[in-house]
């Protein structure tokens, strides 16, 4: 390494810029100080907190940059593989707190904004949150980037960067879900760095011509996307990996035709449409499905990062058919999937592959995780839209398809039923392109994001394909990070826990965690713990009073759901429960009311703007906050909130604050969950049923630490026939009751009302709330119970923070560097880049 050229230019460089920024506090002052005046311009003598943030944050930046320059550089002269991580949503969070904490130079930073008059966390409030995910497929995606850098994995991220990320939730007098548009951007972003000259054309529609020699794809729109990078550092590491969002671009300022013509107007009409790519993100439901503008965004930003990465490897002069020993690429989803057509198109169309070359490193450089089994989210575009948007993709994928299912045949023949079923074409009106298929058939490896998810994974969506290459299908178990999860949103348990394993280590080696079990006996860790807890409980309580003018005692259980509103996550069974709590209370005597558990339910989520189901759940939440916290007879004994603008700020603020959270999907249906590993970690216990990451939390945490309920996933089947066919009908004189009073429209006007209850029919009750509630108020009754006595639960609750070292992400990023992408971890070495080459 050590012979590395070194010009005259490079010599004067070096003299002047040995020094990485130095990191005391007189120099960050000066630092910021600078950024006021030089980059935003502003009079040093008077700046308000705003403005101390983003001079913070560009000063941060600059530091960022340093590293990741040498990172990239470095990763290139040592020619490592490199992950590259494609999802439609990176859920980030604020960059601040994270980059200072990830630095090691928080205290120096607060140090000196004190100078300047300025508290950290005050300035740190100012920021805003990008919000460019839906929820967990997004969080992950964040999570992962942070555990990559921190193991110091080669790896980049690549997205979109939205204009409009997910929506503001507002609630109306009335209780109504209301959306308000994320522009995120109006004070800039200070993380992000514009690379106009990173740019590459992206081409809709249009038509295909044969040469002679290979297609070439030619006419329709062509718009250019525009790179946009942010510096990721990982913590306790040099290195600092990039996300790189693409943003989209007329490909020429006019478009000439129209101009020439004199055309003015629909030439800048031109440029607004070809904005109008990277402008919004979609929602996660079904309402918006099939729409012609998020098949666009997915082949958008998935063809600039191909052109980016094949460029990349083309630096070096080999031959692409060993592209897949220096590049791995992750399809978070099927969203990216139109990518495997994409790498082929690239292949043969520009680089003169043939098919079998092509094919063969594409299926090694692939591979997908699924997020879901529920059959309404798979991805399906109609043939129609994509032999019309991307005519040669539909062309390549028939041809992908004929072949599959040449193999098929051969080894299955006259079976056409499974022919029909292994077809990445689904035949009907309209015929439709499966992508999960294709991402199945292009992939090496296929994931699942929890065992129970990863099973259904083989055993429902792909048996058949399961059946012929079963050593494709593995199970990569979600994890979140402690840096953020812990380490930033929870200082008052971070610093317990640092203390009693004498280390901080356990923040990049949550294994170290187990330390903490030897003591759980102990008077004073048992103190600390709460202690710890009730300071977050009370700056909950602040907010609460502040937002509902309602005081709320720290002594109150924590009840904790928050997630997008979804039928199958089941909100509406928990807000059925308090209602029966509630009428409860109602009932107690004096000595009764004595004995029960006070209780604050803190319910938070954004329903997608067309689900209006999950619309009408938020709205009896609301009703039902209003008659309970207004009614004198409850007292302290329950408070109801929902939680406006659930996001990753929010959830930083709240998660450490839980008593206890829900997690309570219909079995089968949670494919993980992740933030059920985020309330757990911060000293919390789970009440939930037997889906998703739950089941392998309770094997490492043990049975006596959660409350489990509700039918198991293969009880589900039998049960809904029973429902909708058999019969049954519940008993529970509770749920009657509370349902009741929803009929007599208590809680909301019967526009909510009916339909929610309709959905409460036998008949219609497809989430099985009826059919598990007994199940789930006995579960409740337990954590009442348990609740009393405070110094078994701490207990509980340090083991279980001992025992949660297997939902970090950090091990989750391992399993898949060593088990799919085949990564070495590549920490940069200092003295090798002494010379900066460009
Ligand atoms: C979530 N999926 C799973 N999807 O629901 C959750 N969908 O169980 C899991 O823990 C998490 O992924 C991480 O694996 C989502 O969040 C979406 O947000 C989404 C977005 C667009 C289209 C479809």
């Amino acid at each position: 390494d050590a012979a590395v050229e070194v010009s005259e230019k490079d010599k004067i460089i070096h003299n002047i810029m040995t020094q990485y920024l130095p990191r005391d506090v007189d120099s960050i002052l000066k630092q910021i100080v600078n950024h006021v005046e030089y980059t935003l311009a502003r009079t040093k003598y008077n700046f308000d907190e705003q403005h101390a943030y983003q001079a913070t944050a560009y000063s941060v930046r600059d530091r960022l940059i340093e590293s990741w320059n040498d990172t990239q550089q470095y990763f290139t002269e040592k020619d490592v593989k490199r992950v590259y991580y494609l999802s439609m949503e990176f859920l980030m969070g604020r960059y601040l707190n994270n980059a200072l904490l990830n630095l090691g130079i928080e205290s120096q930073y607060q140090g000196a904004l004190k100078k300047l008059g300025f508290d950290l966390d005050e300035v740190e409030h100012q920021e805003r949150d990008p919000g460019l995910g839906n929820g967990g497929l997004g969080r992950l995606a964040a999570c992962f980037m942070d555990s990559l850098a921190t193991i110091n994995y080669p790896a980049w991220g690549y997205g979109i960067r939205y204009k409009y990320g997910m929506f503001e939730q507002r609630i109306s007098k009335e209780g109504y879900q209301i959306e308000i548009p994320d522009y995120w951007l109006t004070a800039g972003n200070p993380w992000e760095i514009e690379r106009l000259d990173v740019k590459y054309p992206v081409r809709f529609y249009g038509e295909i011509k044969h040469n002679g020699k290979h297609y070439e794809w030619q006419g329709g729109e062509v718009v250019t996307a525009i790179a946009y990078d942010s510096p990721i550092p990982g913590y306790d590491t040099y290195n600092t990996l990039n996300l790189r969002l693409w943003s989209a671009t007329p490909a020429s300022e006019f478009d000439l035709d129209s101009f020439s013509r004199g055309d003015y107007y629909s030439a800048v009409a031109s440029k607004e449409a070809a904005e109008k790519i990277s402008s919004v993100l979609y929602p996660n439901d079904a309402t918006e499905a099939g729409k012609e503008l998020r098949l666009k965004q997915q082949h958008f930003f998935v063809s600039a990062t191909l052109q980016d990465v094949v460029r990349r490897f083309k630096k070096k002069d080999r031959p692409l058919t060993e592209l897949h020993t220096k590049v791995a690429i992750q399809l978070n989803d099927t969203h990216p999937t139109i990518g495997i057509a994409e790498l082929m198109r690239i292949f043969m169309d520009h680089e003169s592959m043939g098919w079998s070359a092509a094919w063969a490193t594409t299926t090694k450089v692939f591979s997908y995780t699924n997020h879901t089994v529920l059959p309404e989210a798979l991805e399906r575009w109609s043939v129609d839209l994509v032999e019309k948007l991307l005519p040669r993709h539909m062309q390549i994928i028939y041809e992908i398809n004929r072949r599959h299912l040449e193999e098929v045949v051969k080894k299955y023949p006259g079976d056409g039923d499974k022919l029909m079923r292994m077809s990445i074409i689904e035949e009907g009106f309209p015929k439709m392109v499966r992508m999960a298929v294709l991402a199945v058939v292009g992939s090496h490896h296929v994931n699942g994001v929890a065992a129970i998810h990863s099973g259904l994974v083989k055993s429902r969506l792909f048996p058949d394909f399961y059946k012929e290459q079963p050593d494709k299908f593995l199970n990569m178990t979600n994890g979140v990070t402690p840096r953020r999860w812990m380490q930033s949103a929870n200082p008052a348990l971070s610093e317990v826990i640092s203390r009693w394993l004498e280390t901080d280590e356990w923040v990049s080696n949550y294994e170290l965690c187990r330390g903490l079990e030897q003591f759980v006996d102990s008077a004073d860790m048992q103190r600390e713990f709460r202690e710890a807890k009730r300071t977050n409980k009370k700056r909950v309580a602040e907010r609460i009073k502040k937002e509902f003018g309602v005081e709320v005692s720290t002594d109150a259980m924590f009840d904790i759901q928050v997630k997008r509103i979804h039928e199958y996550k089941r909100q509406l069974m928990n807000v059925l429960s308090i209602i029966c709590r509630y009428n409860a209370i109602k009932r107690m005597t004096p000595a009764e009311k004595e004995e029960c558990v006070p209780r604050v339910c803190i319910i938070g989520g954004k329903a997608a703007a067309g689900y209006v189901i999950a619309k009408h759940i938020i709205r009896l939440i609301n009703g039902v906050s209003k008659v309970v916290n207004n009614d004198k007879d409850v007292g302290d004994l329950l408070k109801v909130f929902f939680m406006t603008n659930y996001n990753v700020t929010l959830a930083e603020d709240i998660i450490p604050a839980n008593d206890i959270s829900q997690h309570i999907s219909t079995a089968g249906m949670e494919a993980s969950g992740t933030s059920n590993m985020k309330f757990v970690m911060n000293g919390g216990l789970i009440i939930g049923t037997m889906d998703g990451a739950n089941i392998e939390i309770r094997e490492e945490i043990g049975n006596d630490n959660m409350f489990i309920f509700g039918l198991l996933e293969e009880e589900i089947d039998r049960a809904r026939n029973e429902l909708k066919y058999g019969g049954y009908q519940h008993t529970d004189s509770r749920l009657q009751e509370a349902m009741k009073q929803i009929e007599a429209n208590k809680y909301c006007g019967k526009d909510v009302s009916e339909p929610l209850l309709k959905n409460l029919q036998p008949y219609n009750d497809y989430y099985l709330v009826t059919r598990d509630f007994s199940s789930y108020m006995d579960a409740q009754a337990r954590v009442d119970e348990e609740y009393k006595n405070q110094t078994s639960w701490v207990k509980k609750t340090i083991t279980s923070v001992a025992r949660m070292g297997k939902f970090s992400s950090d091990r989750t990023i391992r399993e898949y560097g060593e088990q799919i992408w085949n990564l070495e971890a590549t920490p940069f070495v200092p003295s090798s880049v002494a010379y900066k080459t460009v």
